[in-house]
């Protein structure tokens, strides 16, 4: 069969508030749409991120684009975060590049294992498959930052539901952000 050609295209990006032009909707998450999320349940009309993807087919292996502009916040200690995924297709990977704020990507693989970035204006932050990935607004201004991803991937949050959230939480401590275990993590 024949692949669709597409025809090429291209946006622009505010680094600051992370919107696009020409423009798209964005997705909105506010805490009453991640009561779980967090170690301790929380809620609230509060919004914590918003997503403006730049949509493409989901066939030969076209590449998914989004901004994400994650505001500074924090509730019950934990710094404002997205949900968080794996992805549906384990093997797919993500690029991540920040485009301003100051952040920390969190990373987690099936068995457990943890890894955490700081993300920032400039940074390049490779998530491979098998990896979930949630990123953390350790900063007082909106954390922005494009991602990029096989466009087939597909969210699977229920795993991270399941599991209880990340191996770990992003609080502040003394010395700045640290993680530190969560308590209502449970190993799949
Ligand atoms: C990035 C990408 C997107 C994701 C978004 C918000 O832009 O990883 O795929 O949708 O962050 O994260 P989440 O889907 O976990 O809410
Ligand atoms: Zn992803």
């Amino acid at each position: 069969m024949k692949d669709t050609l597409l025809v090429p295209f291209s946006f622009a990006i505010d680094t600051v508030n992370g919107t696009l032009a020409p423009e798209r909707p964005p997705v909105q998450r506010r805490l009453d749409d991640m009561k779980t999320a967090y170690a301790q349940e929380t809620s609230g009309d509060d919004l914590v991120y918003e997503v403006r993807q730049i949509d493409v087919p989901t066939t030969n292996s076209n590449l998914l684009s989004s901004t994400t502009t994650l505001y500074p916040g924090k509730t019950n200690g934990e710094y404002y975060m997205t949900k968080g995924h794996f992805h549906q297709k384990r093997d797919r990977a993500e690029v991540y590049i920040g485009l301003s704020g100051e952040g920390r990507l969190l990373m987690s693989s099936e068995s457990g294992e943890v890894v955490v970035e700081e993300m920032r204006a400039g940074s390049v932050n490779y998530v491979p498959g098998g990896w979930a990935h949630r990123s953390v607004n350790v900063g007082e201004e909106p954390l922005v930052f494009y991602a990029v991803y096989i466009a087939d991937a597909g969210q699977d949050y229920l795993a991270i539901e399941h599991q209880g959230g990340f191996p770990v939480i992003i609080v502040e401590g003394e010395n700045g952000p640290e993680a530190v275990p969560n308590p209502r993590f449970q190993q799949a």
